[in-house]
């Protein structure tokens, strides 16, 4: 048997949790975990893991061709995932759970380096179900990622009930190059975590994702974890073909997400490029001194809370915490009484979304939004309005309307 990595005063409170998953019902602002296993970020800064490597973000923006651009998307959005989904297990030891961000809360920040300036936009636009919105874009490239998603705990029977966690990502990422004004729909892999009874979770991905272009292309990246191909585990193999010749690979990649990858030719199978996200470098994301950040930015809203989950003390955590929620629970009811609801500072609720629709279509999914309380679009006049974190002077009342 391996090792526990369970506290032993904490060894009841965890088989009660794993117990409690078994029974969960999916929301995340439901699940309560015990204190070792409590992370002090929040969800609403995950949506930073699609920029930490700028240059190869924008790398699309400078390929003429448009097979090479759809691969230049398909490698970056490959290079995306070990920040993604492995990033928190190699830093903390094991995933932990994140703090359940509240409405309106926000997450803002800008990565500067070669590729110049890229801006993060980060916001939760949900809080029942939770669903977070994001925009990334690198303004000099013309290149911009928007997308929003929901988290859903679904599960998986086939496992041993008990200590099993699957989890479903609803929503989609949509990536746009000014220049060829080509759109990519990027869909979310499912996940799973593993490690639970050990009280060491991290994650694996399971099935697959699709990233389809307006440009006519589909990649479709199949993840096999441990064991089913090369016995590697964070496995998978992608291929990218002209949309409905899945037979006609133009290329295909196989490797780790967390280790090395190698793209091919698919008709030579010669190999014609190679990736490996251990070796690249990870930009670091510039946050407002939190004296400086507006109140609704996550980590100033959370400092009290996370300085003591830092310090262990449960007590002051649970008390921090509720002094948000009873805040928010307040906030809503007063809305409810105005008969309004509360503004999001850079996203609006679209009604249609026919090119998300069109590009969806082609890979058999459908846009679910009533799962996600909406369908969630970066706002240019909103954003304007609101000050980037770069010219924001101080704590601006202005902001917090
Ligand atoms: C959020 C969106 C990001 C990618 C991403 C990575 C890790 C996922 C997270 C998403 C959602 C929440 C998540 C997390 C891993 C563990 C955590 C599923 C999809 C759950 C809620 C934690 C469960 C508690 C464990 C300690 C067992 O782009």
């Amino acid at each position: 048997k391996e090792g526990s990595a369970v506290p032993p005063q904490a060894k009841g409170s965890w088989t009660s949790f794993l117990k409690s998953i078994a029974s969960f019902n999916g929301d995340l602002s439901t699940m309560t975990a015990p204190p070792f296993i409590l992370s002090t970020k929040s969800l609403v800064e995950f949506s930073s893991y699609w920029g930490e490597h700028p240059s190869v973000f924008v790398a699309p923006t400078k390929e003429k061709d448009p097979e090479k651009r759809a691969l230049r998307v398909l490698i970056w959005f490959l290079s995306t995932l070990k920040q993604q989904y492995a990033s928190r297990s190699e830093k903390l030891g094991s995933e932990k759970k994140p703090l359940n961000p509240f409405l309106g809360e926000l997450f803002l920040g800008k990565w500067e380096d070669e590729a110049g300036t890229t801006q993060l936009v980060s916001e939760q636009v949900s809080h029942h179900p939770p669903v977070t919105a994001y925009c990334i874009s690198n303004a000099d490239a013309g290149i911009r990622l928007q997308g929003y998603n929901a988290q859903k705990a679904s599960f998986s029977r086939t496992i041993n009930v008990k200590a099993s966690y699957a989890h479903t990502q609803i929503g989609h990422a949509l990536l746009h190059i000014d220049e060829y004004n080509e759109t990519y729909l990027i869909t979310l892999p499912a996940l799973h975590i593993e490690g639970l009874i050990t009280g060491s979770p991290y994650v694996e991905l399971n099935r697959c994702s699709y990233i389809q272009s307006s440009s006519g292309y589909t990649a479709k990246i199949d993840y096999s974890g441990k064991g089913w191909i090369s016995g590697k585990k964070n496995s998978f193999t992608a291929s990218l073909y002209p949309e409905g010749k899945e037979k006609e690979p133009i290329y295909t990649v196989d490797g780790q997400w967390t280790d090395a990858f190698t793209v091919k030719d698919g008709k030579t199978k010669a190999v014609v490029d190679s990736f490996d996200p251990k070796k690249t470098k990870v930009t670091p994301l510039t946050v407002a001194p939190l004296n400086e950040q507006d109140e609704m930015e996550s980590r100033r809203a959370w400092k009290k809370v996370a300085d003591a989950i830092t310090k262990g003390d449960m007590d002051t955590t649970a008390q921090e915490k509720s002094l948000i929620e009873n805040r928010q629970r307040e906030m809503r009811k007063v809305e409810r009484e105005e008969s309004r609801e509360w503004n999001r500072r850079f996203f609006t609720r679209a009604d249609k979304y026919p090119l998300v629709e069109q590009l969806s279509a082609k890979i058999g999914e459908s846009i679910n939004d009533n799962q996600t309380n909406g369908v969630w679009v970066f706002d240019q006049d909103k954003a304007s309005q609101a000050k980037p974190p770069s010219t924001k002077e101080g704590d601006n009342p202005e902001l917090r309307k």
